[in-house]
């Protein structure tokens, strides 16, 4: 029996002109093909094929039927994909008349699963899958391609095989101790550390690269956040007065700096007031201060410096800061210097929303912020193989110092084999079953 089905669209709320039905398992194509009406006899591998679905006397649309057999498909199995209109009844419609023929709906990352379980992807290429659905820059697709086309996953191996060569070694110097000793063995775990440290510094810009840098813009009303903040997203997207208390809310989203996917928040200003609600949105403010890694702290420049300005509360705070003196092309009554005398080291910027100078020092002081070394090559690494990598590499310390104290090798071989089965983690050959559902329940659905 046919196993899954389910439409390209993530989120599967979008509606698209044309929507893909993929059908996937060993019924696949008596599934599909029982609902094709046409002047196609047989069904030969990759051809496309026009004609109608219909269920029954009734004729549901207009489609193009791909029949792809086993093992050269995305989940290594028969797959029909059906293309048909987009819109969400239509889909819905064929949805229901595949059911009725023994087809069940995929779950979220079962077409990758299957591609993973039939040995076409590991589970470092099968995560970067979703990574690529999911990239918010140029930047983040280059590095989650990267982990598709099996960056990473060689490069674990190649440590992997390096720890079983040096495995081999100690087992060698344990039976013939006269000729291989532990000085032989140090320098060979010490290059494989290094290899892993680099992997860390790429994995390190990739997470940025996936998860992004959160920034939030704080100040006192009217010192042009909004401005700012509208400026640094391209979109007239927040009100914009010369009234103080403007905005309430903290409004969030997602910005492309420098390749870099920021998720950027606008906040209320921050003030002493008896307004209830604009009290509580000050306190969200602060609390999005809190959370964000760069706090960007505007100050209108055209005012005199206020001592009490929630800009210096977050530098004294030790928030990663960059001051705003905004508003440089009124005259500047906030002196720069005077700031840099109080708080040396502070990065202060003069910018104006209004003409859009140093706008662009600002983008630029942002991507810093993310701290992206321009040479170590991102890998869009998730969270757990980052874990991982970091864990492979404390067991290779480990190795290191039971070798330098001259222990027999056995003991440095312990550690070398837990480091192999870290390593594996990443390609998902030494993990728990239950651990890789988890991981794929985080998928979307038709993926
Ligand atoms: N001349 C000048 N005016 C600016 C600049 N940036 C913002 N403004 C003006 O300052 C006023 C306040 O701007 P907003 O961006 O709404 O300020 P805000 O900090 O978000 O204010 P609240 O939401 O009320 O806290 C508006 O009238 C803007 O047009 C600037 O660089 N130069
Ligand atoms: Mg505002």
């Amino acid at each position: 029996m046919a196993e899954y089905v389910f439409g390209t669209i993530c989120g599967a709320a979008a509606t698209g002109a044309v929507g893909i039905i993929r059908v996937s398992g060993p019924e696949a194509f008596a599934a599909a093909f029982g609902l094709y009406r046409g002047r196609a006899e047989r069904f030969e591998n990759r051809r496309i094929y026009y004609g109608m679905i219909a269920e029954g006397d009734e004729t549901l649309d207009e489609a193009l039927f791909l029949p792809m057999r086993a093992p050269g498909t995305y989940t290594t199995e028969d797959v029909v994909e059906i293309q048909c209109h987009g819109g969400q009844a239509t889909l819905a419609r064929v949805m229901a008349a595949l059911t009725r023929r023994g087809v069940r709906l995929a779950e979220p990352g079962e077409f990758t699963r299957r591609a993973y379980l039939g040995g076409r992807v590991d589970l470092a290429r099968a995560e970067a899958v979703m990574d690529i659905v999911g990239a918010k820059t140029d930047a983040s697709r280059r590095a989650a391609f990267g982990m598709l086309s099996g960056g990473l996953s060689e490069a674990v191996r190649r440590v992997s095989d390096g720890v079983l060569d040096t495995l081999a070694a100690i087992s060698a110097a344990i039976d013939f101790p006269d000729e291989i000793g532990a000085d032989d063995l140090s320098p060979r775990v010490a290059v494989l550390s290094s290899r892993l440290d680099e992997l860390i510094a790429s994995a390190e810009n990739g997470s940025i690269l996936r998860d992004g840098l959160s920034a939030a813009v704080i100040g006192r009303p009217n010192a042009g956040k909004s401005s700012i903040w509208n400026a640094l997203l391209g979109a007239d997207r927040a009100i914009v007065s010369p009234i103080p208390g403007t905005t309430r809310d903290a409004l969030r989203e997602w910005a492309n700096i420098g390749g870099i996917p920021v998720l950027l928040t606008d906040t209320a200003g921050i003030r002493e007031t008896d307004d209830e609600i604009e009290r509580e949105g000050a306190r969200r403010a602060e609390r999005a201060a809190d959370e964000a890694r760069l706090v960007l702290a505007v100050i209108d420049a055209s005012r005199e410096t206020d001592p009490a300005d929630p800009a210096f509360r977050s530098l004294s705070a030790g928030k990663n800061t960059v001051i705003l003196l905004n508003k440089i092309d009124l005259p500047e009554k906030t002196v720069y210097n005077d700031i840099i005398k109080d708080w040396p080291g502070a990065r202060v910027m003069r910018v104006s929303a209004a003409t859009g100078e140093g706008m662009d020092e600002l983008r630029r002081a942002v991507t810093d912020a993310a701290g992206l070394p321009s040479d170590a090559e991102p890998f869009s690494v998730s969270a757990r193989q980052k874990n991982a990598l970091v864990s492979a590499r404390e067991c290779l310390a480990r190795a290191e110092r039971t070798l330098a104290e001259g222990l027999s090798g056995e003991f440095a071989a312990i550690d070398l084999t837990e480091c192999r089965e870290r390593l594996g983690e990443i390609t998902g050959e030494t993990l728990a079953e239950d651990v890789i559902d988890r991981i794929f329940e985080n998928f979307c659905l038709g993926k």
